[in-house]
């Protein structure tokens, strides 16, 4: 029997909302091939945002973060598909906007290390926690 299909939690943070982004970013999902398992807007409230990044709620950026993850609507999705982990992590690029090679989503469209347009679990044990807290009935 195949292993199942792997599952990214993905975000499409506050940001891409406001810029008209998310068409563009989904987009770019759907055309790698990847599979939208849900969707869903929703706002994070603070216990959700110290409970997304428990991993950062100690770190100096993260107040300013949590401002900014909180500030209004996000789309959270759950994508499917060979090894998606790696492959989305690939597609949105490395964090800092400005140094995010070009061709990758935050290289493309983000100009700033906090207001990077797309978040997406690092590793299948952060996806685990990620998609319990977000979509725990999936
Ligand atoms: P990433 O996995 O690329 O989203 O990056 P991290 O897990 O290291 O950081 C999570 C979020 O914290 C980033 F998306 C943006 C924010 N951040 C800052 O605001 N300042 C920093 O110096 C580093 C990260």
């Amino acid at each position: 029997m195949s292993s199942p299909t792997e599952r990214s939690l993905v975000l499409l943070k506050p940001d891409a909302v406001r810029r008209g982004l998310l068409g563009e970013i989904l987009g770019r999902f759907e055309r790698k091939g990847l599979v939208v398992e849900a969707l869903e807007l929703r706002t994070m409230d603070a216990t959700l945002a110290d409970q997304h990044y428990a991993d950062h709620v100690e770190k100096a950026f993260y107040p300013p973060l949590k401002d900014f993850m909180t500030s209004g609507p996000l789309v959270a999705l759950v994508l499917a598909g060979d090894e998606v982990i790696e492959v989305v992590r690939a597609m949105i690029g490395s964090t800092d906007g400005r140094k995010a090679a070009a061709g990758t989503i935050r290289g493309d469209f983000a100009l700033s290390n906090r207001e990077n347009l797309v978040h997406a679990s690092d590793s299948p044990e952060s996806a685990a926690r990620e998609l319990a807290l977000w979509f725990p009935k999936l």
